[in-house]
């Protein structure tokens, strides 16, 4: 198994392939065929789409009935066709006047072919323009039903789903490692309707009411004079903005932090950031907040390997989702909720539950997990599915309600408008991938894009001429009722509640909440983003708010701009850290990390079998990185010194030490006559210096450890693992890799 793995040479595939049984091959795979160099000519049937693939499912555009699976398809027969069906002989000339002559207008199918590619893009969202999405299922615990009647949360009920996870302020070419947050969001496809889960990777958001949406979108998205910087706030207006708004500076804060730049959105927390409305059988109802939980762990990259993937690798996220669930290894989350009465205030512990701008310590409230999600097939067409997809924070079962949290009252508007637009027209719940799998009888009518042959003639209630058809639910039947909550009386404002005033005492909570590096990476992240802004009293007037989250912070940072660090404005609140918004607080598996392995012609053949056995065993994926391409000591190689960055690694393995060869390369890859130029070739120095910085794991035996030695003289680095025999340093590796990063590399400079 493992050489047709190296064959295709596909990163994580191959993990899946050689982790299966001798021999056996991996359900669903065999059928697509092997790829042929030639076209071929002779008709013959579309290909299947590839074992990891899963388009949405054939019910059809009300919901109604399933599709025969050959009429669903896109594709039929082995012919070209126009898209009315009539076959084609020539789809590269265009009628012409003779054959140097002007092209005639009644061609229509050069018209035809050239109108539907002019018509191609569609309106990229406004926000969240970037992203990558897969299907999967849900399976509900059972844990939640005595809070909510909602029928896919009971025990063993599994759900088709769909996720799509994105940046925020990015366009949809833009890079995936950007600071910034990224969208968590889950159509549910439900028994009893559809249900969105419209969350965020931090669960707390930049304003309280969603009047300002626009403000700050236009703040943090580029200039409007010359559009730039792309997907990203290190800019004067985003920091002009959350500066002057300060309920924004708890949201900043977390962008500031490594979950503004994670490894992987398999390595993700999701949050629904407002707080919900859980309703149960007697009408009894509970304030929650739901969490999603990866299981591999909450992991980021670091700020200046994260900067550098954006070159090197721009679709660095995406292609790590897509890899995974090719290779099998398919990401999962728990989903849990932290649980509140739903009293009159609508408050817990003195936190505001309708601020967006708060979130609840989970030593509070723990959170309980509910069900689990797991991702198991690639989309199969990204403009149909993962463009499409058109999410609602009010597509709710029966059993999950929304509060009056001003920010969420805000989006319930603003999701299905932009649709209108973006997918252009009402009629979007009808695209495959929108459609709900549960049955359909909405009495909407007609529109542009209506796929939905309507029968009857009575799309309206009362009616009799369609014998009284679409019918009302019964009170026993599962519909969803609005809760009868009590509206205080109250005259209208445009206003806040008090509570909202507080913005800085849980950006400190946070703050507080952080490992010592941790907190260095925030600093760095601040002086790094205020150091882009060229208006001095702009970032004056953010080191004030950091003044009064935490004057270490402030002072950290002014030293880095060169500016002085002025004093609170507001004492500083007193509050208790809650350990469980650190990410460094575990060990956690390490399934589908990608180990560079650099050889060259010199390495022990066997010695390098063991080791990428030893990297397969434990489910990750070994990457041999040589000098040329081809094979090295009876391995494939993946990636030569040319094709490869030390960012695609989660740890680096020397099993040589390889010397550059001034006639094979150019003179600067021979490092001749550079100031410290020494033996080892520069492209691998550079990638061992790479790790070492990005607090990588390093090992390396045999001749590999003379390569250690000139990158690195001192013996005693942490993380730095000199071995015998190959299963001595991955076992080292193996463990350092639970802990993600080997940070006690560098002490931090704060405590
Ligand atoms: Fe969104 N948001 N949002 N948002 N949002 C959109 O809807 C909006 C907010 C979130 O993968 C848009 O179809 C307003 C919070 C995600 O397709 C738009 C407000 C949270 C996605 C919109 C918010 C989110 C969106 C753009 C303030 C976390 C991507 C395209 C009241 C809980 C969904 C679209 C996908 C997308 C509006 C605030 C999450 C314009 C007005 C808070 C994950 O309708």
């Amino acid at each position: 198994a493992s050489q047709t793995a190296d064959a295709l040479g596909k990163g994580l595939k191959e993990a899946k392939d050689a982790l299966t049984p001798d021999g056996e091959t991996i359900p669903g795979r065999p059928g697509s065929e092997p790829a042929t160099v030639e076209e071929p000519t002779e008709p013959r049937e579309p290909l299947p789409p590839k074992p990891d693939q899963r388009g949405a499912e054939t019910v059809t555009a009300t919901g109604a009935a399933t599709e025969a699976p050959d009429r669903a398809r896109a594709q039929q027969g082995a012919h070209l066709t126009t898209s009315t069906g009539t076959r084609l002989r020539d789809t590269d000339h265009s009628l012409k006047a003779g054959s140097r002559g002007p092209t005639l207008l009644q061609d229509h199918h050069l018209r035809e072919k050239i109108t539907h590619f002019d018509h191609e893009r569609i309106p990229e969202r406004v926000v969240h323009a970037r992203g990558a999405a897969a299907h999967g299922y849900f399976e509900g615990y059972g844990t939640a039903s005595e809070l909510t009647v909602a029928k896919f949360l009971q025990e063993g009920v599994r759900t088709p789903v769909f996720t799509r996870f994105s940046t925020v302020l990015g366009s949809r070419g833009s890079a995936d490692t950007v600071r910034d947050t990224r969208g968590f969001a889950t159509k549910f496809y439900t028994d009893e309707g559809t249900f969105d889960l419209v969350g965020n990777n931090m669960p707390v958001f930049f304003i309280q009411d969603g009047i300002k949406f626009p403000d700050v979108i236009h703040a943090g998205k580029p200039h409007p004079d010359r559009e730039i910087p792309q997907a990203q706030s290190a800019h004067d207006t985003f920091w002009d903005f959350v500066s002057l708004h300060t309920e924004g500076q708890h949201h900043a804060l977390w962008n500031m932090s490594d979950r503004g730049i994670p490894r992987s959105y398999r390595m993700m927390e999701g949050f629904g950031v407002h707080t919900f409305r859980l309703v149960d059988a007697e009408g009894g109802t509970t304030l929650v907040k739901f969490h999603w939980k990866p299981v591999l762990g909450v992991h980021s990259l670091d700020w200046e390997e994260a900067q550098f993937i954006n070159g090197v690798d721009p679709d660095f996220h995406r292609r790590d989702l897509y890899d995974a669930i090719e290779a099998g290894a398919y990401p999962q989350w728990e989903l849990g909720i932290q649980v509140f009465p739903d009293n009159e205030e609508q408050q817990f512990e003195g936190i505001d539950l309708l601020d967006p701008t708060k979130l609840v310590p989970e030593e509070l409230a723990p959170v309980q997990a509910i069900g689990r999600l797991t991702l198991d097939a690639n989309p199969k067409n990204f403009f149909a599915e993962v463009e499409q997809v058109a999410f609602h924070p009010g597509h709710l079962p029966p059993g999950i309600d929304v509060t009056n949290d001003p920010l969420l009252q805000a989006r319930l508007f603003s999701y299905i408008d932009t649709q209108l637009s973006r997918l252009g027209g009402p009629n979007f719940n009808q695209i495959p991938i929108n459609r709900p799998h549960a049955p359909v009888n909405d009495m909407l009518r007609d529109g542009f894009h209506q796929h939905a042959d309507h029968e009857g003639v009575a799309p309206y209630k009362p009616n009799s001429l369609d014998g009284g058809c679409p019918f009302m639910a019964g009170t026993m039947e599962a519909t969803f009722a609005d809760v009868p909550v009590r509206v205080s009386e109250s005259t209208k404002v445009r206003e806040n509640p008090a509570s909202f005033d507080d913005h800085f005492s849980q950006a400190r909570l946070f703050w507080l909440s952080m490992s010592p590096v941790e907190k260095e990476h925030i600093i760095r992240a601040y002086t790094f983003e205020l150091g882009k802004c060229y208006e001095d009293a702009i970032k004056q007037r953010q080191l004030q708010c950091l003044a009064n989250i935490d004057p270490v912070l402030c002072q950290e940072v002014a030293t880095g701009l060169g500016l002085p660090a002025p004093e609170p404005t507001e004492p500083l609140a007193d509050v208790a850290p809650s350990p469980a918004l650190s990410q460094l607080n575990g060990t956690w598996p390490a399934d589908g990390r990608m180990i560079g392995i650099v050889v060259d012609d010199t390495v022990d053949a066997g010695e390098l079998q063991s080791m990428r056995a030893a990297v397969f065993g434990a489910g990750m994926v070994p990457l041999v990185v040589a000098p040329h391409g081809g094979e090295v000591a009876g391995s494939t190689v993946q990636r030569t010194f040319a094709t490869a960055r030390s960012v695609e690694f989660d740890a680096l393995v020397l099993a040589a030490a390889p010397v550059p060869a001034p006639d094979a390369v150019p003179a600067r890859d021979a490092k001749a006559g550079a100031p410290g130029g020494g033996a080892l070739d520069p492209r691998v120095s550079l990638m061992i210096d790479e790790c070492w910085r990005h607090a990588k794991a390093i090992g390396a035996w045999g001749a590999g450890v003379a390569a250690l030695g000139e990158a690195d003289p001192s013996a005693a680095t942490p993380g730095v693992v000199r071995g015998d025999g190959p299963d001595e340093v991955f076992a080292e590796l193996q463990t350092l890799l639970g802990q993600h990063r080997v940070w006690d590399r560098f002490p931090p400079s704060v405590a």
